[in-house]
C-alpha cells in the first residue's frame, strides 16, 4: 500500500514536472509580444536611425518588439535573417544594401516562414523587375526629384544666375532604381527651367553617403575650373553635403553653390544651424518617422490580422531650408 501511494505520488510529481514547463512555455508564448526585425543598409545614417526608432516606439505602444540590425552587405543580411529566425521573429522590414539581393532575401525569409516588407529601396529580381509579392513603402522618387530641380531653379533665378555660366554636379547611383528616378526627376525639371544640358556633369558615387558624394564630386570640379557657379544634387542630402564639401575644398565661395538634397534628417539640421549659410541650400524633407512607423505597422497588421499591405506606397516631401527647417521638422514629426 505504502509503496503504491509512493509510486502514485512519484508518478504525479513526474507528470507535474513534465507539464509545468510546457504550460509555462505556452503561457510565455501567449504573453510574449510579436517580434519583428528592422534591417537597414546604413545604420549610422540619421534617416535610418529615425526609421528604426519610430518602429521601436510603435512596438512599445502596440506590444511587439523590434530587433534593429545594421546590414551593410549581403552576408550580413542573410546572417541577420537566420538570427531572426532563431529568435522566433515573424517577419522583418528591410532596406537592403543591394536591391538585387531580392530573390535571396525572399527565399531565406521563406525558410523561416517570415513575412517581408521593404522600405525605401524596393527589391528587384535578376532582370531588375520589382518583386511584386514583397510589399513596398518608399518615396515618390521622380516627383521628389522634380522638387529638387524646382528648388534649384528658383534659387538660381533669385540669385540672378545665367544658365550658361552654371554647372551641375549630378551625383548618381544608377544601380539603385529609386536613386536614378530621383536624379532623373531633378534633371527633367532643371532642363524645363532652361538649364543647359551640356553643363550637367555626372559624378557616379560608390556609396550613398557624404564620403561617396565627396569622392564623386571632387574630380568633376577639378576638371572644370572655368565654371564658377555650381549646383549639386543627388539621391540624398548626405551625398549632396559631400559634394558641397568638395566645393569648399576647392575654395569655391558658398554664395556660388546651390546644393539641394533629399531626406531631411540629422545632417541637414546640423547644416542649417551653422552660423553662416553654406553651399547646402536646402533639402526635400520626407518623414523618416512615418516611413519607419508605417512600414512596421503594415508588417504587424499582416502578421496579426492577415491583412496584406498595399503593394507600393509612395510618400511625398516638402522643401526645407534654413528659413523653415524647424517648422517642417515639427510638421513631419521628424
Ligand atoms: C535611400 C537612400 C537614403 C534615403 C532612403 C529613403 O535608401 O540611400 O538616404 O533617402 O532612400
Amino acid at each position: 500500500m505504502t509503496s503504491k501511494i509512493r509510486r502514485f505520488t512519484l508518478r504525479a510529481m513526474f507528470a507535474a514536472m513534465c507539464i509545468a514547463p510546457l504550460g509555462m512555455n505556452m503561457a510565455a508564448h501567449a504573453d510574449s509580444p510579436t517580434k519583428i526585425g528592422f534591417l537597414v543598409k546604413m545604420p549610422e545614417q540619421a534617416w535610418f536611425i529615425n526609421e528604426q526608432k519610430a518602429a521601436t516606439a510603435l512596438g512599445q505602444k502596440e506590444n511587439f518588439s523590434v530587433v534593429n540590425i545594421g546590414t551593410p552587405d549581403g552576408e550580413k543580411v542573410l546572417a541577420a535573417i537566420d538570427n531572426l529566425g532563431a529568435q522566433g521573429a515573424q517577419g522583418f522590414v528591410i532596406c537592403a544594401p543591394d536591391v538585387r539581393l531580392g530573390p535571396a532575401i525572399r527565399a531565406r525569409a521563406k525558410r523561416y516562414s517570415m513575412k517581408v516588407v521593404t522600405v525605401d529601396d524596393q527589391l528587384v529580381d535578376s532582370s531588375g523587375k520589382p518583386l511584386a509579392d514583397v510589399p513596398h513603402l518608399g518615396m515618390s522618387a521622380f516627383k521628389i526629384g522634380n522638387q529638387v530641380g524646382q528648388a534649384i531653379s528658383d534659387e538660381m533665378k533669385k540669385r540672378g544666375w545665367k544658365p550658361e555660366e552654371v554647372g551641375a554636379i549630378r551625383i548618381t547611383d544608377y544601380e539603385l532604381p529609386t536613386a536614378k528616378l530621383r536624379t532623373d526627376g531633378a534633371t527633367q525639371t532643371l532642363l524645363a527651367n532652361g538649364f543647359k544640358k551640356d553643363n550637367i556633369f555626372d559624378a557616379p558615387q560608390k556609396t550613398t553617403d557624404d564620403e561617396g558624394g565627396f569622392n564623386a564630386a571632387s574630380p568633376v570640379l577639378s576638371k572644370h575650373p572655368n565654371i564658377k557657379k555650381w549646383v549639386v544634387f543627388a539621391l540624398n542630402e548626405e551625398s549632396v553635403l559631400g559634394g558641397v564639401r568638395a566645393t569648399e575644398q576647392l575654395h569655391i565661395p558658398s554664395a556660388d553653390v546651390i546644393g539641394v538634397g533629399i531626406n531631411g534628417a540629422g545632417e541637414a539640421f546640423a547644416e542649417f544651424q551653422k552660423k553662416d549659410q553654406t553651399g547646402f541650400f536646402g533639402t526635400i524633407a520626407v518623414s523618416s518617422t512615418n516611413h519607419g512607423k508605417q512600414s512596421a505597422q503594415n508588417l504587424i497588421d499582416w502578421i496579426r490580422n492577415g491583412k496584406e499591405p498595399p503593394a507600393d506606397t509612395q510618400t511625398t516631401g516638402k522643401l526645407m531650408t534654413r528659413d523653415n527647417w524647424q517648422a517642417v521638422r515639427t510638421e513631419l514629426g521628424i
